[in-house]
């Protein structure tokens, strides 16, 4: 309950990537409620229910509040600030020492990518130090669609985003945005958007395995999973053949259509019916709708980048959009566009690449110099040059978020350091040296980037931290900025940011200047495309403007089209359709699918309203009801198994086999089941989430690198072939 103390603060959501408004009433420094920001200009009063029992998190009895030290016995003991980081620091020097920084490395958790000063701080410290080991849950995520970028534009920071508000028609491929509230594209009322295309006369059309949250409201297409390449390629294929390429567009726009236009000569909507199981003249129907429509635009999401093919599946999704003169206009897919530059900056600077380097196991290459997190195992547990030693985990629960979670859970304990940044004692840092209290996002200033370039709307908004860190919480930035101080690693005076930190020192030259992560942010922001520019632009964007608006500025109320000449990195400007890494991916079609009578099934994942991935599980209120792990099967193959709805199952995979209940929904095609990933709880602290009965996907999914997709090096874990099997009753029960 409030009191007449209590102060209301303006800030937003940063658990995923609406980044909804939200107001959070604070009483003598502790965090009362969190409730949805009416006057935010995009989310309009809207949040989830993990929004607002953030405040759960925030108050988290079982949150880390003080540096944790492991000791002999596997318990943790506190210690302070100075002893954690003095030891960190001499024991890190002593590694790097000894055997450089290839032995080095971080994983970055997806909560890392929300918020600017961590990801940029610890980056820069990686660098600096020269570690090779960097891994990120981009490989479980996001890597194929940066890859496909690459080849597309030269940028692999570049995401094409559905232009919501003025399409008429959307075709969704493997994303769930009524619950995962969008991905890649910033959308806070995204149902209220999909709904407003049909009532404008328009069309969404999802292409799912199971009848989604969305599907059920929408037009539904039930594709066998991990074949929408044979889809889009047959779409492809009917465009080209009937004369429905946007011929203009083509010449203006892109290189290497005629290879394209080849590629999927042969891919007959028809003779791809049986891979994908929709009929071949739904296809052709779908294809010519799509091509007709006044606009258009294909947008696909985490069900299209975690198959065999996740690369050419995000590839083909863009080329759709670009050959039916769809890309780059409104009602098409919009070219990302940021406020404030930092993924350019990290595209001048050569950040953002790919296949510059290749990991030491399974020759996979980097992306955005970062290699599969499927490997880590790998690189801890096999002996040479270049073996990982020293990890940093920064919020991130990889030993449930990766492929064969139980190989990398027993490779930690060879690490020579294991240092975690987080919220919690979780599955992974349970094993680490040190874990070390992050803040929560309400404890840091903020502004958005990543994603936050994927939006319909144009729009900017900062925050101030809205409370002090709880305990000894700190920053991670300043955990990086104090070790490389201790270890006499000077962060910025040599490399490409040197330059930046001269311009600091000289717009700032009466000051002694640091840089600091919000100092680097309020630098890109002034000269970013609507900076002030340092006055020479009036009414241009500064720190100060921004927080003159807490609810954030609407800069224009659709982002620009008509920009691709300048997006595009390679050179003429021009899009590419014919890379040799996607004509070799055509190549393989259907001989990474070796179809094994032991596993005639296959699984893919499922989210959940009420969790975010494997860490909002110890929220009283998000566990309501009696929550628990189930695998959703289709009534012929749960008879067929012998399987009752509330019953037990036994999912067999060719690496490794879990129980789960069963629940028995038509939902589900045939032949395909769904298992929630982020479950199987015995962490270190979250005690209502080790409460809870549950068990982990990955211990399904491979981490051999002859089972990674090929070209951006990540995990598949969708379509991952099981069998399943009924489990008898234990006597009694
Ligand atoms: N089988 C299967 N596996 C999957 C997926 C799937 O669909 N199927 N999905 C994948 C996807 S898309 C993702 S993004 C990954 C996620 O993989 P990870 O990022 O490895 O795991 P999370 O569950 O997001 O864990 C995040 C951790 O960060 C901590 N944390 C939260 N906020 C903060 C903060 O502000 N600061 C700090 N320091 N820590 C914080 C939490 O306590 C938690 O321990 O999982 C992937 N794994
Ligand atoms: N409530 C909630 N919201 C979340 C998260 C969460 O855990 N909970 N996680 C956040 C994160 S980290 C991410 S990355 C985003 C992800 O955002 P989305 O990708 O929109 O999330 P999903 O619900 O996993 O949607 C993927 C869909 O792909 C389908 N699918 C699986 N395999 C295939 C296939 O082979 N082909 C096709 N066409 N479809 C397939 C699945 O059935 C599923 O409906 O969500 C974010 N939002
Ligand atoms: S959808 Fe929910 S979790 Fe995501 S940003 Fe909005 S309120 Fe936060
Ligand atoms: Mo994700």
């Amino acid at each position: 309950m409030s009191t007449p103390t209590a102060e209301q603060r303006v800030t937003y959501c940063r658990i995923c990537e609406p980044m909804c408004g939200l107001i959070a009433t604070v009483d003598d420094g502790r965090l009362v409620s969190l409730r949805p920001d009416a006057d935010h200009p995009l989310s309009k009063g809207r949040a989830c229910p993990k929004g607002i029992a953030f405040t759960e998190v925030q108050n988290d009895p079982d949150r880390v509040l003080e540096p944790l030290r492991r000791r002999a016995d596997g318990t943790f003991e506190t210690v302070t600030w100075d002893e954690a980081l003095d030891d960190i620091a001499a024991r890190l020097t002593r590694i790097l020492d000894r055997h450089g920084g290839q032995s080095v490395g971080q994983y970055f958790g997806n909560p890392a990518a929300f918020g600017y000063a961590s990801s940029l701080w610890a980056g820069v410290f990686m660098t600096r130090i020269g570690a090779r080991h960097l891994y990120s849950a981009g490989s479980q995520d996001i890597n194929s669609r940066f890859v496909a970028s690459r080849l597309l534009y030269g940028a692999a920071s570049q995401l094409p985003f559905p232009d919501l508000p003025r399409t008429d028609f959307l075709l969704m491929i493997g994303a769930n945005p009524l619950v995962s509230h969008g991905s890649a594209l910033r959308a806070p009322r995204i149902k209220d958007d999909l709904a407003a295309i049909v009532r404008r006369g328009g069309r969404v059309v999802v292409v799912d395995p199971r009848r989604t949250e969305t599907a059920r409201d929408y037009e539904h297409l039930a594709i066998r999973p991990d074949t929408d390449a044979w889809l889009l390629l047959s779409m492809l294929q009917v465009v080209f053949a009937e004369g429905l390429a946007d011929a203009t567009a083509l010449a203006e726009q892109a290189t290497g259509a005629e290879t394209l236009r080849r590629l999927c000569r042969d891919f007959t909507p028809e003779r791809t019916a049986e891979r994908t199981g929709i009929p071949g003249d739904i296809v052709r129907m779908l294809a010519r709708d799509f091509a007709t429509a006044p606009t258009a635009t294909a947008y696909g999401r985490t069900g299209a980048c975690l198959g065999h093919h996740g690369t050419l599946v995000s590839f083909l999704i863009d080329a759709l959009t670009l050959v039916t003169g769809n890309l780059d206009r409104p009602g098409g897919s919009l070219m990302s566009h940021a406020v404030i530059p930092v993924e350019d900056m990290g595209e001048r600077l050569g950040s953002f690449s790919y296949d510059k380097t290749r990991s030491r196991i399974g020759n996979h290459p980097d992306v955005l110099g970062t290699f599969p997190a499927a490997v880590m195992a790998d690189e801890i547990t096999t002996p040479g040059a270049g073996r990982l030693r020293a990890l940093f985990v920064v919020a991130g629960n990889p030993v449930l978020s990766v492929p064969n979670s139980r190989a990398l859970e027993s490779a930690l304990g060879q690490l020579d350091l294991f240092v975690s940044l987080d919220l919690y004692v979780n599955e992974t840092n349970r094993h680490a040296d040190y874990v070390l209290p992050g803040t929560t996002m309400l404890e840091r200033d903020d502004l958005p980037i990543m994603f936050a370039a994927c939006s319909p709307t144009l729009f900017v908004q900062s925050t101030e931290a809205v409370l002090e860190p709880y305990g000894q919480a700190r920053q991670e930035w300043q955990v990086y900025a104090e070790l490389a101080r201790r270890m006499g690693v000077s962060l910025f005076a040599t490399g490409p940011l040197e330059r930046f930190n001269r311009m600091l020192a000289l717009l700032d030259r009466f000051r002694l200047t640091r840089m600091t992560p919000r100092r680097m942010m309020a630098l890109l922001l002034r000269f970013g495309p609507y900076g002030d520019r340092f006055g020479l632009r009036r009414n241009g964007l500064n720190l100060e403007r921004l927080a003159g608006r807490p609810h954030g500025i609407v800069l224009s109320e659709h982002a620009p089209s008509g920009i691709l000449g300048r997006v595009v990195r390679h050179r003429g400007g021009k899009v590419c359709l014919d890379p040799p890494q996607i004509v070799d991916d055509v190549a393989r079609l259907g001989t990474r699918h070796p179809d094994d009578p032991r596993f005639p099934l296959r699984a893919i994942g499922i989210r959940e309203m009420r969790s975010q991935n494997s860490w909002m599980h110890n929220s009283p209120t998000l566990m309501k009801g009696d929550r628990r792990h189930r695998t959703r099967i289709n009534p012929d193959d749960a008879r067929a198994a012998g399987l009752v709805d509330g019953g037990r199952v036994r999912i067999v995979a060719a690496g490794g086999a879990i129980e789960s209940e069963v629940f028995v929904t038509g939902e589900m095609r045939p032949g395909t089941i769904a298992i929630p990933q982020g479950w199987g709880h015995r962490g270190g602290g979250w005690r209502l989430a080790n409460s809870v009965p549950g068990v982990n996907v990955n211990e399904l999914t491979s981490n051999r690198s002859e089972d990674l997709e090929v070209l951006a090096g990540m995990s598949v874990l969708n379509g991952v072939p099981v069998r399943i099997e009924a489990v008898a009753a234990s006597p009694g029960s």
